[in-house]
């Protein structure tokens, strides 16, 4: 067993609440003899989907999804994280709000968990919510490699006071495996509400294709396989529910690039968090819409007794594993699936009914442009011209501890792309034109050809990772840096 070197001095910008001389006065040995509150181990195993669809990937703890974790909000947690493989790798704790050098982005610093080697962080888990933990290595043209794997686990940090009104929690973790590279895609692009295309945008990105004539577009990536909770539709347990109970359920899009929906025929999802934050209005909807990495809780009161499919829209997806069974008690037969009318997604729904958010300090402007095929086959996307570059790591831009900033994103490609902003949690403030106040979040659906605004306040210093969490474009160029001066 090996010890990380940098692990005494992690402690030491992990607990400051504690006191950091206090830790550096225990001696490494006393540090190394406390005992890990979680223990990850990433290794390769098999996963059976179903009976006739047993997979090889790189797993946590030999399962997928990972073990669900739940910490206590605020509560120091130690956590071993064994790496089996052959293969440096990164734990990421998505949505958490924790110092850069335990967040696992090797582009603000966090170390690698060695290759058949093992790292011991700490941290005081935080906000509340429904978080998760997931790889963070680029994966490039590699498909056994980052968010491709099945590295993904839910995170749960309880709130010091739950409400609980709910008789069952159940989470739910969407995610296709067996992925291979093809040749453009299939997936909806017409389900997100309010916003039109923008013609100059159109008009910019046609400019960039100009550029790029004669080459075939880029690699896509598509699936074989597809999953909830490991499991293709109808072949693990059934989520059983007696009728009048209220389920919570905890959806995560563990997907590497795809834009996942949910539906439960007969039945309404009234959503009241969205990535772990409470909405400021829960509302009723029909389908669920996530975009990769994104999470939504959602309250489903069980009053059409009946045997159904939950899953997603695609017909395609759906037929081969994205869905479970709800069976209510005392019912049998073959499971329903209903197909919902179109819905668009609108995350102003569960918006303040005041539209009003706080003037920014500052205002970063941000064009997405693609680049046809540009990197090796693969299309190469720049922010403002430039692609990120993992060489160099420059910070885009020096942020002031305590100031606001606006992200103004103008996407002049036809990909939804699902942003990322690492330890801050972002406000939406502006979506396809339409302003919008109190939603709270860490990843959010940008358009094609469409715009969209949000705020964060700089409260967390450390070097500070945005992405697009589509591993095709983070891994080709779609990323920026942030530090603190
Ligand atoms: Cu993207």
């Amino acid at each position: 067993m090996r010890i990380d070197r940098r692990f005494l001095l992690k402690f030491g910008a992990s607990v400051p609440l504690i006191g950091v001389a206090q830790h550096f006065a225990c001696a490494a040995g006393e540090t190394a003899d406390e005992k890990a509150d979680y223990t990850i181990r990433i290794g390769t195993g098999p996963v059976e989907l179903a009976p006739d669809h047993i997979i090889s990937t790189t797993l946590y703890n030999g399962q997928f999804p990972g073990p669900l974790i739940r910490f206590k909000e605020g509560q120091r947690a130690v956590v071993d994280i064994y790496n089996d493989t052959d293969v440096p790798e990164l734990v990421h704790w998505h949505g958490q709000m924790i110092p850069s050098d335990v967040d696992g982005a090797a582009e603000e610093g966090s170390p690698f968990v060695p290759a058949r080697g093992m790292s011991r962080i700490a941290f005081v888990p935080k906000p509340q919510g429904f978080r998760f933990y997931h790889t963070h290595v680029p994966a490039g043209a590699d498909l056994n490699r980052g968010t491709y794997t099945g590295q993904a686990g839910p995170v749960y940090i309880e709130p010091r006071n739950d409400p609980g009104a709910y008789d069952q929690e159940v989470f739910l973790v969407m995610k296709e495996f067996e992925p291979a590279f093809s040749r453009g895609g299939d997936m909806a692009m017409d389900m997100l509400a309010p916003g039109v295309p923008i013609k100059e945008l159109e008009e910019t990105g046609a400019r960039a294709d100009e550029q790029a004539k004669g080459t075939p577009k880029g690699y896509e990536v598509s699936y074989e396989l597809f999953s909830i909770n490991g499991k293709m539709l109808g072949a693990g347990e059934p989520i059983r529910v007696k009728q009048g109970e209220r389920v919570l359920f905890h959806v995560l899009n563990a997907s590497a690039t795809e834009i996942r929906s949910l539906a439960l025929p007969g039945h309404v999802f009234r959503v009241v968090a969205l990535d772990g934050n409470p909405v400021p209005t829960p509302a009723d909807v029909p389908v669920l819409w996530l975009g990769t990495a994104e999470r939504i809780s959602t309250i489903v009161e069980m009053n059409r007794p009946g045997v159904f499919v939950m899953g997603d829209l695609s017909d395609d997806d759906r037929r081969n594993g994205m869905g479970i069974v709800v069976e209510y008690s005392d019912r049998k037969g073959k499971p329903q699936w209903i197909k919902p009318k179109p819905f668009r997604w609108d995350y102003t729904r569960f918006a303040k009914t005041d539209a009003r958010t706080p003037q920014p300090d500052e205002t970063i402007e941000l064009l997405v442009v693609k680049h046809n095929a540009a990197a090796d086959g693969f299309n190469l996307w720049t922010l403002n011209g430039e692609a990120f570059s993992m060489k160099t790591m420059r910070p885009l831009y020096k942020l002031q501890e305590g100031h606001r900033y606006r992200l103004k994103f103008r996407n002049a490609s036809d990909d939804i792309h699902p942003l990322h902003l690492h330890r801050h949690s972002f406000e939406l403030v502006r979506i396809g034109g339409k302003p919008t106040a109190g939603v709270i979040k860490d990843v959010v659906m940008l358009g094609g050809f469409q715009t969209l605004e949000f705020d964060f306040v700089a409260d967390n210093p450390g070097r500070t990772l945005f992405h697009c969490h589509q591993q095709l474009h983070m891994d080709f160029g779609f990323m920026a840096l942030f530090d603190y001066v």
